[in-house]
């Protein structure tokens, strides 16, 4: 597969990175790491980075005419459907590649490399560029630093139960061949600001239990109240994490009277197959559903309840 999305990145002189709303650190540092990694390789090509929404810690748009992605490879990271690509122009491009880790059944690309193993968009570029297949080309500093980044974002340095022994090779490949400060890098995605963490404290003292789940509901007028934005108070879903004796956790946000939910678990909690039947998806271990009522938004926790009670199933 790698062989042919390079032959693809070849056949093109243009080329469109898309990536999902709303960016998550892996989907912004992926795009980042892709568009050095073409620029470095072919710099008579013609490179864009394609999308509307920001990440806070670091951002690039660039502004991209019809004309351009019409002749242009489109490819696509870390969005496991089509609808949620910020930049609905994506389907315009004459080819795309979709390159992601979510479980998913729409296959919108032409070429559809998905690795639901793989704990990060990152993962699966790092792996695709040390492959045999890419082995000529540059693999710069400056793009093993995105991918690291990418990496370290989508599983909290190395927290989540998606970190495998592949993972953490492809991150020593990347420490090693960037020349990475490790510990910068995880000062620069993972810490956090005063004022975020003082917020973050306010959300921890609202954090509610029922018997080994844990949540916390965000009103509007909470929000208005900390001045937070709704990606802002997304990010704390990891707040809720990190505690012994709780197996689920979720972070609902009221959204135009309608909630937004993110929801962990730990490793032998299956929650994205709960999430799914809400309209939602994601990973085993981390899932969302959207534009819920406050009535289902209840009973939505109450299988979460029941199932945070339950032993572990098995899961590799
Ligand atoms: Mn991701």
């Amino acid at each position: 597969m790698y062989c042919e999305i390079l032959e693809k990145i070849r056949e093109y002189d243009s080329i469109t990175i898309f990536r999902h709303q709303r960016p998550d650190g892996d989907a912004m540092f992926s795009a980042l790491a892709l568009h050095r990694f073409l620029s470095d390789n072919f710099p008579q090509k013609k490179i864009k980075v394609a999308g509307k929404d920001v990440y806070n810690i670091i951002s690039r748009n660039d502004r991209i005419s019809d004309h351009f992605i019409i002749n242009s490879l489109a490819i696509i990271l870390d969005t496991s459907i089509l609808n949620r690509i910020d930049d609905e122009r994506a389907s315009l491009a004459s080819y795309m590649i979709k390159i992601d880790h979510h479980p998913s059944d729409d296959n919108y690309g032409d070429i559809n490399q998905v690795e639901v193993r793989a704990s990060a968009c990152a993962e699966i570029l790092a792996r695709m560029f040390l492959s045999r297949a890419f082995k000529d080309l540059i693999l710069s500093p400056e793009t093993c630093r995105y991918l690291y980044c990418g990496l370290i974002s989508d599983t909290i340095n190395f927290r989540t139960t998606n970190v495998t022994a592949e993972t953490m090779s492809i991150a020593s490949k990347l420490i090693a061949k960037g020349d990475l400060d490790v510990s910068k890098l995880v000062e620069y995605v993972i810490d956090t600001d005063l004022d975020s963490f003082r917020k973050s404290t306010k959300i921890r003292t609202m954090t509610q239990i029922r018997d080994k789940f844990a949540y916390v509901i965000l009103k509007e007028s909470d929000l208005k109240k900390m001045n937070m934005s709704l990606m802002e108070a997304k990010n704390n879903i990891d707040e809720l994490g990190r505690i012994k004796e709780i197996n689920i956790w979720a972070l609902a946000i009221e959204n135009e009277k309608k909630y937004d939910c993110s929801v962990r678990s730990k490793r032998g909690y299956v929650i994205n197959s709960i999430c799914k039947e809400y309209g939602g998806g994601g990973h085993i271990n981390a899932a969302a559903v959207k534009k819920l009522d406050r009535k289902s938004l209840d009973q939505f926790f109450e299988r979460f309840i029941a199932l945070s009670k339950k032993k572990p199933v098995k899961q590799n």
